[in-house]
């Protein structure tokens, strides 16, 4: 039998691909391995610790995972059309990356859900990977033809840029190979110097250990350099996606922003926190952490009754937030308004210590 053009497949069964949906597949068997270079980037320690794609890199960066598998199908969902821009700049409001605005995983696993139950109509098998430390979801990306790896490690297609999420379906169908296709960056290096921390570097490979967007999900304690350069973002960052000229094609209208209110979060209840984001990537889904987030961007972008809010926040029961309360007073020039006698009294943990100890230095 001929192999089939994938899309003129779903066509022929009336399947409807959604409006911010493109797909395209890749052959199985497939010599494709990234497994060595999330490897180097482990080994040089740029994964920051962190598990995902890192915890089985023979695994996750492997293309030939199933014997039975014929073809994988790539989907990419564009989420750039939804809001023209994430930028925040009014007093006391705090933004969130583009991906993270609502839950833009849900139309590509809803599409995922769609072809799988097709497939098994078919009693054909399938496995799909959306975001799962299994699988390395770019890895068939350039060769699907759907584009290529830009310099921010980022997948940028034509008239989209980076602004599309990606999933990978492997179906047991033998579909047509795309037609290779030669994209590049050229010179360009517009998210490398566009980077607020230096982040990337000259080989493709991004430091963890700098990147805002990690350190906004990380559990540690993030490092004094890295809160101020934060500034007022709550979870995410774009600097290097909103810095790429593929994806600068559309209109851009500083009116039509989401911002979040930083004091409203910082008083909510965390699990109400959670609740409310709930696409969102949190540590042990302790709502304090969302919390601390909010607590550094505030105190880089304060309005005028900041200061009692994060003096309030020194009698909280979390030492999450006493941390960074102290370091907020700090960062708008208030630390005097710290009662050490009384704070010091409480029972505050070794790193509150540590930390107002550095402060007051
Ligand atoms: C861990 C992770 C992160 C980490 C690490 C990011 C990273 N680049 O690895 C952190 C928390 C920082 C992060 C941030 C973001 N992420 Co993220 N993340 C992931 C995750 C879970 C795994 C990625 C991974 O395996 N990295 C391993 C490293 C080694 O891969 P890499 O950076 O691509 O490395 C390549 C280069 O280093 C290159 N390379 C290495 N050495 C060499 C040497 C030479 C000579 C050359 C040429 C190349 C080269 O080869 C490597 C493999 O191709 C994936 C989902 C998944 N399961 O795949 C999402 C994913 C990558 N993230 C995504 C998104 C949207 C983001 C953010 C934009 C979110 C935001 N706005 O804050 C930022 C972007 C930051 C950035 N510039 O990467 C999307 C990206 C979609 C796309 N268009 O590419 C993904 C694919 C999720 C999804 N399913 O859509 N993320
Ligand atoms: S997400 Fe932000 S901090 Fe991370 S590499 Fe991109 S611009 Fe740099
Ligand atoms: S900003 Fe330029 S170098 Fe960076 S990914 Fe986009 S096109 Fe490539």
């Amino acid at each position: 039998m001929k192999d089939l053009n994938v899309i003129n497949y779903l066509n022929k069964n009336n399947i409807e691909i959604p409006k911010n949906i493109k797909i395209s597949t890749v052959d199985i068997p497939s010599y494709e391995n990234k497994s060595q270079r999330i490897k180097e980037v482990k080994d040089q320690q740029k994964h920051a610790n962190m598990k995902f794609t890192f915890s089985n890199p023979d695994y996750s960066g492997l293309g030939d995972k199933f014997t039975w598998a014929e073809s994988c199908i790539i989907i990419s969902y564009n989420y750039g059309e939804i809001y023209s821009t994430n930028i925040s700049t009014s007093t006391g409001k705090g933004s969130i990356a583009r991906f993270a605005i609502d839950d833009y995983y849900k139309p590509i696993k809803k599409f995922i859900e769609k072809l799988k139950d097709h497939f098994d109509t078919l009693d054909l098998r399938t496995q799909e990977f959306i975001d799962s430390p299994s699988h390395y979801d770019r890895l068939f990306f350039e060769g699907s033809g759907l584009g290529w790896q830009g310099k921010s490690s980022m997948m940028l297609s034509p008239s989209i840029g980076p602004w599309q999420l990606i999933g990978n379906l492997y179906v047991e169908m033998k579909f047509e190979t795309p037609v290779a296709k030669s994209y590049s960056c050229g010179n360009c290096n517009m998210c490398q110097i566009s980077c607020p921390t230096g982040a990337l570097d000259n080989e493709y490979k991004i430091d963890s250990r700098k990147c805002i967007s990690y350190w906004l999900q990380s559990p540690e304690i993030i490092p004094h350099e890295i809160r101020t350069k934060i500034a007022n973002r709550f979870y995410g960052c774009d600097d290097c996606l909103t810095s790429c000229p593929p994806g600068q094609n559309k209109f851009i209208s500083l009116k039509q922003t989401k911002e979040v209110d930083l004091e409203k979060i910082i008083n909510m209840d965390k699990d109400n926190l959670i609740s409310k984001f709930e696409w969102f990537y949190v540590p042990q889904r302790n709502g304090d952490y969302l919390k601390r987030n909010a607590i550094i961007a505030l105190a880089n972008n304060p309005d005028e009754n900041s200061h009692e809010l994060f003096i309030k926040l020194l009698d909280s029961d979390s030492d999450i937030i006493r941390l960074y309360s102290i370091w907020a007073l700090w960062r708008i020039g208030m630390l005097d308004k710290v009662n050490e006698e009384s704070f010091i009294k409480k029972e505050v943990s070794s790193d509150v210590k540590k930390e107002f100890e550095r402060l007051k230095k």
